[in-house]
């Protein structure tokens, strides 16, 4: 049996996958309502596919609980977050997990952490926790890394076909936890050390910020001598060499935006390219919001509350907003005082901001600039309804003639 310990964003999916492929497993969270919601039949966020295998997995007799269970095999995917100045990522939730596994597993169980950590936690963290407790570790107790890599909005189609890294001490318990893995995954699994695993799933992340960074900066660029940048990344990516990302009004999520400030927080004087692409990134909510207020200016336009913001999540289809460029920009207007953007966001049905509406002809009615944030499918339906109005398309799926860019 395996206990998947935290049923957030990849712990639930995992678990759910992991049952429905045969394998037995109960899922445990400390969030009672959380579980309780589960137990009720329900899944606790959306995501395409999600609840089709939520029904198999329950079928297949999936349990929900509070409590840590007694077995030779968790799966701890718990948060990890970072400190916003330090730029270090907070293990705390990871070592208590392992804490509260280790009052009850047998000896010589496997503790998997799919937990994103940053080069070197398990080590610095993790490890002499184990040993504090008097458990030898390769004896008492197996420990792996196991750094998910899935991307919201296509979880559970990655999950079946994305390849994965196993970072194990011990090269058997390493080629167990793969076994484990190829009960759905239908992707190639390597093997390697903690360290090396550690270490790939941060640098992943990061090599998508620098190259989003990258195209952010050439916004910047074109925008101040009034180039078309998307023809021009068209144009680059026809050579057989190049590959330029989209530029965006920022990077949201709880991996892209926040992995690679950990290789700037441990290495503040070698990471400079990331530590520069990072503050490239973090800064395009602001630039949006200084758009705002020249397109404003260029068209007579002097009350903030006609202008709206299309889309809160962090991206297209998901109803994340973790880190999200619209929450960012919002908590900027608000410290240059200029409160009173009205914001729409069809995934988000709860009240989270000032101003915000649920219902897509209201919102439109209320306000003449539209600031396209997030390219749902929604807005791309419904187009024909941006007409007549001041549009800033920060994704440049517009189409209409007249429109803004970033
Ligand atoms: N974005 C751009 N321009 C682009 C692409 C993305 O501005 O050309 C923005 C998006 O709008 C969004 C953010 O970047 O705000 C990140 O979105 P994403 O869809 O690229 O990635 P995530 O954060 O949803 O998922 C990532 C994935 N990592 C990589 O692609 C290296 C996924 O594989 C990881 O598993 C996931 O992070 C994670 O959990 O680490």
């Amino acid at each position: 049996m395996i206990n998947v310990i935290g049923l957030g964003y990849i712990g639930l999916p995992t678990a759910l996958m992991m049952a429905s492929h045969g394998v037995e497993v109960i899922g445990t969270d400390y969030n009672k309502e959380l579980v309780d919601t589960l137990n009720a039949g329900k899944t606790t966020f959306k995501e395409k596919g999600l609840d089709e295998l939520f029904d198999a997995a329950v079928k297949a007799g999936i349990r929900f609980t509070t409590e840590y269970q007694v077995t030779d095999t968790y799966i701890v995917s718990v948060p990890t977050p970072y400190d916003k100045f330090s730029k270090k990522v907070d293990a705390c939730y990871v070592v208590a997990a392992v804490k509260d596994v280790m009052k009850v597993c047998p000896k010589g169980a496997t503790i998997v952490i799919e937990s994103t950590v940053s080069p070197g936690t398990i080590e610095k963290y993790v490890r002499p926790v184990i040993e504090a407790d008097g458990f030898k570790i390769g004896e008492d107790l197996n420990l792996v890394h196991a750094p998910e890599r899935i991307i919201p909005g296509n979880m559970v189609y990655e999950l079946l076909h994305n390849n994965r890294t196993i970072g194990a001490d011990d090269r058997a318990v390493g080629e167990k936890i793969k076994e484990l893995y190829s009960s759905f995954c239908e992707g190639e699994i390597v093997v390697t050390d903690i360290r090396t695993a550690e270490m790939t799933k941060v640098v992943e992340n990061t090599f998508r910020a620098v190259n989003i960074a990258f195209a952010n900066e050439l916004a910047k660029i074109c925008r101040h001598d009034n180039m078309d940048v998307y023809e021009i990344i068209r144009i680059c990516n026809m050579h057989p060499r190049v590959n330029i990302l989209q530029p965006g009004p920022g990077v949201g999520g709880h991996c892209i935006s926040v992995d690679p400030w950990f290789l700037v927080g441990d290495y503040p004087s070698l990471a400079k390219v990331i530590d520069e692409s990072m503050r490239t990134n973090d800064g395009m909510p602001d630039f949006v919001l200084n758009r705002i207020y020249e397109i404003m200016k260029e068209n007579g336009m002097t009350d903030i509350a006609r202008v709206g913001l299309y889309g809160l999540t962090y991206k297209e289809n998901v109803d994340d907003m973790r880190e999200s460029p619209t929450l960012q920009l919002l908590e900027s207007q608000q410290r240059h005082l200029a409160a009173g953007l009205k914001v729409y966001d069809p995934f988000i049905e709860k009240d989270v901001v000032a101003n915000q509406y649920h219902d897509l002809d209201e919102f439109l009615a209320a306000v003449n600039f539209v600031v396209i944030m997030v390219k749902h499918n929604e807005i791309r339906e419904n187009m024909e309804k941006l007409a007549g109005k001041v549009v800033l398309d920060c994704h440049n799926i517009c189409g209409l003639p007249g429109v803004y860019h970033i």
